[in-house]
């Protein structure tokens, strides 16, 4: 078993936080995308979509997509449950890693791909208009997880889950995108603190 991993990018990330905290290692190999090697040929011919994470199983069996990877270590290692447990909990935490992925860390992705320099032979073209529209969007949801964190310590209720991991990687995924949460948005930044101090953070 290999997983492909990126380094500082975000998605890669949320793979290595989900690990560290169920305590499971897995051999890694780095694919620089500064250098562009996910766009080499032989990188597309693990993963055609020439992005990272993606998972090489022993039988030959790739899986991309940070969330599907997670799934399937979540299959063999249930414990502790990061995806929730029963129908109710289940839905609850796909519905607010849904939420994060699509109103929070893909819109900071788009502001940061489409106006740092550092991106422009990833992301062609580079669209800075398609990043203003999107800055609106991160501001509003920050609102509304404002709002709702307002009675529970973590993002999809009392315990710790995967959506947490999304959210953590995306608030960090601000600084490079040079946002910042606003002070008004007091519960996000209590939570954020909260999940930052634990040692999957740093992984
Ligand atoms: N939906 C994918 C997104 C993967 C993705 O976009 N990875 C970025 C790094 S965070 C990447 O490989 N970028 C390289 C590129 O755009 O060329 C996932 O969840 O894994």
């Amino acid at each position: 078993m290999k997983l492909y991993d990126g380094g500082r990018a975000p998605n890669p990330r949320r793979v290595r936080v989900y690990l560290a905290e169920k305590g499971i290692t897995v051999p890694t190999e780095p694919v620089d995308l500064g250098a562009l090697q996910q766009k080499s040929a032989a990188y597309a011919a693990i993963n055609p979509v020439q992005r990272v994470p993606a998972l090489a199983l022993d039988d030959g069996t790739v899986i991309a997509e940070s969330i599907a990877i997670c799934r399937y270590f979540e299959a063999l290692h249930p414990e502790p449950p990061l995806f929730g447990v029963g129908a109710r909990e289940i839905a609850e935490i796909e519905m607010w890693n849904r939420r994060l992925e699509l109103h929070l860390l893909f819109p900071i992705a788009h502001i940061f791909r489409n106006t740092h320099p550092a991106m422009k032979e990833m992301e062609v073209p580079q669209v800075p208009a398609w990043a203003e529209a999107n800055r609106p969007r991160v501001m509003e949801f920050l609102d509304i997880l404002y709002r709702d964190l307002k009675d529970r310590p973590f993002v999809a209720g009392d315990r710790y889950t995967v959506a947490d991991i999304t959210g953590l990687v995306a608030i960090d995924f601000m600084k490079p995108a040079k946002l910042a949460v606003p002070e008004t948005c007091a519960n996000v930044r209590r939570w954020h603190a909260a999940v930052s101090t634990r040692p999957s953070a740093s992984a």
